[in-house]
């Protein structure tokens, strides 16, 4: 089993922050995205998307995805649970997973994506940058972060 892995990444992170709450280790090959080792046919071969984490199974399944990569750690090491338990936890946690993303990550990765130079072709290759057209990314990254700042805690 092998995570392929990238060090000054935010996506790969978070599966090292979920494999670190459960106290697993995996073997990791580091990637350097700055460097483009992403876009390399070596690992283009594996994950024709080009991006991190990727996680091989020993069966050579390739998963990407964080919360993929993360739902198979908690199903195949259940202790500690990080994704609920009951129904009502697994729900809450769920959406709150989604709206952190789909809200507050993905507006960021619109702006930084549409607006860095170095993210010119990156993301998904050969998907240039489009350069944002109006605020909306800035908008729901604002309207995000207000709204995070008084979630209910539980
Ligand atoms: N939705 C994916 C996002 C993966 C993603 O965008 N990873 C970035 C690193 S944070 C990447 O691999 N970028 C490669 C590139 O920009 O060339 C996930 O949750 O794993």
């Amino acid at each position: 089993m092998k995570l392929y892995d990238c060090q000054i990444a935010p996506n790969p992170r978070r599966v090292r922050i979920f494999l670190a709450e459960k106290g697993v280790e995996i073997e990791r090959v580091e990637l350097n995205i700055a460097e483009g080792d992403n876009l390399k046919p070596d690992f283009l071969a594996i994950n024709p998307r080009g991006l991190l984490p990727t996680l091989v199974l020993d069966d050579g399944t390739v998963l990407d995805e964080c919360v993929a990569i993360s739902r198979w750690v908690e199903e195949t090491w259940p202790n500690p649970p990080l994704m609920g338990t009951n129904a009502r936890d697994k729900a809450f946690i769920e959406s709150r997973n989604r709206h952190m993303e789909i809200d507050g990550f993905m507006s960021v990765a619109e702006i930084f994506r549409n607006s860095h130079p170095s993210f010119r072709d990156r993301g998904l290759p050969g998907l240039s940058a489009v350069p944002a057209r109006g605020d909306r990314p800035v908008l729901r990254a604002a309207e995000f972060r207000s709204r995070s700042a008084s979630v209910r805690r539980w």
